[in-house]
This record gives structure tokens, C-alpha cells and sequence, in this order.
């Protein structure tokens, strides 16, 4: 039974930047209404209405996963310890992005799936790309090209973006080999509620998984999960190792362990959802009144990486160009356009992070450690930080 415990408001797809915002761009810009549920049976966080992927998943999808070292470095490590753990002949991720995890396994032996064209086009030229929708259909057309059975399925902050479970775990049943793993990455939700961050819920986030839901979801399939690793990236993250029900793992310590917590933390219970609701209201007003105290103090203030996650902060606590001058972004297709709902200007940041900005939110909070180094000097000048996430601050390291 799904109950509603938060409602995000009004809000557009988290990727939608816009090249201009002239009357008619405006008028046809798309929202719908952000809501999130809880299952009581399974125990699923997700989108109240998902929206349709054909929608999302464009040929002018703005996330490249390469734009951060954070991450390029995190993909890399990850492809070198699942290789020396499985030994993988046979390597296929489900939404290769711009390919910045299968570039490090061997052309041959490796299978992209990815949606959109615009980063379909990118690994094409380096290994065998499918530029659909992974589901049953294409598992079977696989299987029909003898391209399976596969060893080694990566999939990394894709599963939850994806509405039809079944399909998804169906058509990965269908092509892995007996003894082969599944290794989902994605936004831990005990990470969410503890660090009250909201802003992990928008359009492309279907779900936020537990361990405890996700163990739920895969067991009606055949599959079951027998480890698991916490990882800091995207601030916070689940890092789920499954198997075939008869695969030869042994279920981990530490996965027992985790599913433990997120009982004790009563990742099981609405209660649980209702108390952080109210936390997340709490929040809204804390970072409105912050900012609207710097801006009656003539302060200048702009939000740092145009992230998916600041697209829910800024429709959802009403913050646009009156309070954030501009937003900063090192991605070359996000630059000269403007936010989702909020349409502010982006800039690169060799340009936006000057000497006039007193204040910079912390839109890629997730990078604060990268950040930081990288804008030492807007520090040491006096320049300060805002984040909303674990509470409403400001930072100066
Ligand atoms: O799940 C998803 C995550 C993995 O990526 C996708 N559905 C969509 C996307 O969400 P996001 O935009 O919130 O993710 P990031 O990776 O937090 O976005 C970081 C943004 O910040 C990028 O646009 C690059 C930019 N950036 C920057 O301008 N300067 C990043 C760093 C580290 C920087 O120094």
C-alpha cells in the first residue's frame, strides 16, 4: 500500500535546461507534481506518478558521469576490484553514460546499454553500444545475437531511475550466467533521511532504495542479494552485489549487518518518513530566510554545479535569479543555459567564481571535498559557502 509522506511541489524535469526563455519556451515547459511515497508491504520510496522515460532520456541528455575526477577515479577503482573478485569474460552496464566505467575492461568483452543517443553516439566509437531502453525485449534480442549469458551486469545510479522493475530484473534474470553478479549503484536511502537530503528526489529518481526494499523487489525474480559496500559518492550510496537465487555466494557480514541498521534506523516504518517530512519543511524555511537575509545585506550570491538535485531545491523552496545571480557548471552543453522552473543564467565557473561572489550554494554538495580544493582561493578571499544538507549552514572549509 503506497502512502504519500512528502510533497516536493510543483516541479520540472530535473534536466531540463533551457537554451533560452523567451514567452514561448516558458509556456511549453513541462512540470508535474513531485510526490513521494512509501510502500508499507515492500517497503519502496518512490515517485507518487513516475514520468514517462521517453520524456527524460533524450537525445540531449546533459549528465556526463565524466565531468567529475571524484568519479572517474571512483569508476575506475570499481571496474579494477569487480575484476580481480569475478573475473568477467562477459561485461554489460545498464546506462554506460559516456562510458567512463566500461573503458576500463578490454573493447572486446564488454556490452553498453544506453538510451541516450547524444552518449550512445560517444561509446559507439569505442565499444558495443545498444541505444535502447534495457528490458526483456532487448535481453531476448541479445541472447538471439549470442551475446550472452553475461558474468558481470553494472549498473550504476540507472536501476532507480527506471519505472518498470519488472521488466528490468526479468530481462537481467533472463541473460546472466548461473554463477554470474548484478552490481547495482544507486542513492542510499538511510543517507537520504539522515542527511535530510530532499533534493535526491526528482523526476529521474523513480526510487530510492533501502536494502531492505530492494532485497524485497529482486527475491520475486529469482535473485537475491549476498553483499553490499556504503560508499560517499553522490553523498551517500549502496553499492548491492546480487546473485541468482542458486548462485554460489554466500550472503556477506556486512550485508546482514546493514539490513540490521535500516531496521534500527526504522527504514520500515512511515513513521520514519513523516518525522523527516517534517524536517525537510524545516529546511525550505531555514534556507529561505539565510538567503534572504544576505540578499538585504546586499550580499551576491550563486549556486555552485547545476545539478539535478538543485533543480528540486531551487522549484521547491521558490529560490530563482531574484536571490541566485547565477549558477556555475564546468559542463560544456549545460553552459549559456538556464535552470530548470527557475531559469537562471549558467556560466562556467572560470568566469562566475570572481571576486565580487560573497556567497555560493553548494548545488553539487556531493563534491565538497573536490570543490574545496579546487576554490581554495574563493575561500581564503573571504568567500563563503551555503549547503542545506546534513542542516541549513554556512561552510568556510
Ligand atoms: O543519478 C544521477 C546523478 C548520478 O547525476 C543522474 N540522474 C543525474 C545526475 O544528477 P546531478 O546533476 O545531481 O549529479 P552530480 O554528479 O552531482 O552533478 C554535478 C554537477 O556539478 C555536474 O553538472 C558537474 C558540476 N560540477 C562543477 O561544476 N564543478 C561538478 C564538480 C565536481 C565541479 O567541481
Amino acid at each position: 500500500m503506497n502512502k504519500v509522506f512528502l510533497n516536493l511541489g510543483k516541479q520540472p524535469l530535473a534536466n531540463s535546461f533551457l537554451k533560452n526563455v523567451d514567452k514561448n519556451t516558458l509556456r511549453n515547459e513541462f512540470f508535474y507534481n513531485l510526490k513521494i511515497c512509501f510502500n508499507t508491504k515492500n517497503y519502496l520510496v518512490s515517485i507518487k506518478k513516475p514520468v514517462n522515460p521517453k520524456k527524460q532520456y533524450t537525445d540531449k541528455y546533459a549528465h556526463r558521469a565524466s565531468e567529475s575526477k571524484t568519479m572517474k577515479l571512483a569508476f575506475k577503482n570499481i571496474a579494477k576490484k569487480l575484476f580481480k573478485r569475478f573475473r568477467p569474460k562477459k561485461i554489460m552496464e545498464i546506462g554506460s553514460n559516456d562510458g567512463v566505467f566500461l573503458k576500463n575492461f578490454k573493447k572486446k568483452s564488454v556490452i553498453a546499454i544506453e538510451p541516450c543517443k547524444n552518449l550512445a553516439k560517444i561509446t559507439k566509437r569505442l565499444f558495443r553500444t545498444y541505444d535502447k531502453f534495457w528490458n526483456l525485449k532487448l535481453s531476448d534480442k541479445l541472447i538471439k545475437e549470442k551475446r550472452g549469458e553475461i558474468d558481470l551486469i553494472f549498473s550504476a545510479n540507472t536501476i532507480s531511475h527506471i519505472p518498470d522493475l519488472k521488466e528490468t530484473f526479468r530481462g537481467i534474470y533472463n541473460i546472466l550466467s548461473k554463477d554470474g553478479v548484478i552490481v547495482i549503484e544507486d542513492p542510499s536511502l538511510l543517507k537520504v533521511i539522515q542527511n535530510n537530503s530532499y533534493d535526491q528526489f526528482y523526476d529521474e529518481h523513480v526510487y530510492v532504495f533501502s536494502t531492505i526494499s530492494i532485497n524485497n523487489i529482486i527475491r520475486e525474480f529469482g535473485l537475491r542479494l549476498f553483499d553490499i559496500e556504503h560508499l560517499s559518492t553522490h553523498g551517500g550510496s549502496n553499492r548491492y552485489y546480487i546473485c541468482k537465487e542458486e548462485g554460489k555466494y554466500k550472503n556477506t557480514l556486512r550485508l546482514k549487518k546493514a539490513i540490521k541498521k535500516e531496521i534500527y534506523f526504522k527504514l520500515h516504518k512511515i513513521e520514519t518518513y513523516l518525522k523527516f517530512s517534517k524536517r525537510v519543511n524545516l529546511s525550505k524555511k531555514r534556507l529561505l530566510t539565510l538567503m534572504k537575509r544576505l540578499k538585504t545585506k546586499n550580499k551576491k550570491i550563486i549556486s555552485y554545479g547545476a545539478t539535478y538535485k538543485s533543480t528540486t531545491v531551487f522549484n521547491y523552496c521558490k529560490i530563482n535569479s531574484k536571490i541566485i545571480d547565477y549558477v556555475t557548471d564546468t559542463t560544456l552543453n549545460k553552459q549559456g543555459k538556464f535552470t530548470p522552473g527557475t531559469h537562471i543564467k549558467i556560466i562556467s565557473p572560470n568566469v562566475g567564481i570572481n571576486n565580487q561572489v560573497d556567497y555560493a550554494f553548494l548545488g553539487a554538495w556531493n563534491f565538497k571535498k573536490e570543490i574545496f580544493r579546487k576554490e581554495r582561493n574563493f575561500l581564503v578571499r573571504g568567500g563563503r559557502f551555503i549547503t542545506h544538507v546534513p542542516k541549513v549552514k554556512i561552510l568556510n572549509k
